[in-house]
């Protein structure tokens, strides 16, 4: 099935949404080209550590963003994109996965774990959705703010983030949970793992749950109706990798695939935002190459 429109909102492109979708395009190409920067400098092996890329999925981590403010997140492996978008420091993002002690993670921990308490952003150890536990742990003591938990849709089903649902359910935690769903674990989709919906499961836990695409605005506005509601809620993404699980190289695009970062632009582009799309992503791609070549060098 193509989940590029899966209920997806039909807006009008009105002066005010095509000003929020400016600000979320702007996030999503300096993500996009920090990460096509780190894919090159791994191909050509300037470094050789493990990269989670998350290049397909940058709407997301852009939106969510942008639509909750004073927030707590936790990642799992596929993190760039969060620390990014929540006002991580690039440098510092760059020195982690290049194995440098002024990282994230003092160089210790590389792509999968990034760690920042400064900007409330908490890594997961190693398995799948470890983090889930963690965050509501989190949450169920620091109640103020809204602690948001991404995980994909292959650790969507380890026993430990299922019952984390029955806990957040069972104590109201403020506490929104992200299934970045890509439709793999690894090379896997999701119709050879299981039958069953993620929603639906939550949906049973008395959690509100929304399955959606990876359109902006419908993120946004979808964000905007359960933000203010400090109750346990789950918003299972679709979304589409367009890099390898692991590693520099890109996968290959199945009948199914979508890029949302190119629909996005397109939409600009033809809202006659030609000259602002073309500007942002020079700044972008200017300022990448300039970053990972000064960090690069001090290997
Ligand atoms: C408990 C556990 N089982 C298996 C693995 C090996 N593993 C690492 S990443 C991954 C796939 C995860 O898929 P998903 O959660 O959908 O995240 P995505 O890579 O798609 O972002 C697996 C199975 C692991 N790290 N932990
Ligand atoms: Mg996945």
């Amino acid at each position: 099935m193509n989940f590029q429109n899966y209920n997806i909102l039909k807006l009008s492109y009105n002066q005010k949404n095509i000003e929020l979708l400016k600000k979320i395009f702007f996030k999503m190409s300096y993500i996009r080209q920090f990460e096509l920067r780190a894919y090159e400098s791994r191909l050509e092996k300037k470094f050789e550590t493990l990269i989670y890329l998350c290049l397909g999925q940058e709407s997301i981590y852009s939106t969510v963003a942008l639509s909750i403010k004073n927030s707590i997140s936790f990642g799992q492996h596929r993190g760039h994109g969060i620390y990014l978008a929540n006002g991580g420091s690039p440098k510092k993002l760059v020195d982690e996965l290049i194995g440098l002690n002024t990282g994230t993670n003092k160089g210790m921990g590389g792509s999968p774990p990034i760690f920042d308490k400064k900007i409330g952003m908490y890594g997961h150890v190693g398995l799948i959705g470890d983090q889930v536990p963690v965050a509501a742990g989190y949450s169920l003591v620091n109640k103020s703010k809204k602690t948001i938990c991404y995980f994909g849709d292959g650790a969507a089903e380890e026993d430990y983030v299922l019952a984390t649902f029955g806990f957040a359910s069972q104590k109201k935690l403020n506490i929104l949970f992200i299934c970045d769903d890509n439709d793999l674990s690894v090379l896997t989709p999701t119709k050879d793992r299981r039958s069953w919906k993620l929603v639906d499961v939550a949906k049973s836990f008395g959690i509100n749950a929304i399955d959606i695409t990876d359109d902006p605005l419908t993120i946004y506005y979808n964000i905007k109706k359960i933000e203010k509601k400090n109750v346990p809620a789950l918003i299972n993404i679709r979304t589409c990798r367009e890099y390898w699980h692991e590693g520099a190289g890109k996968d290959k695009e199945g009948k199914y695939f979508w890029s949302r970062y190119k629909i996005v632009k397109k939409i600009l582009e033809n809202k006659n935002q030609e000259k602002f799309v073309n500007s942002t992503e020079m700044l972008h791609k200017k300022w990448s190459k300039k970053l990972w070549e000064k960090q690069l060098q001090k290997l």
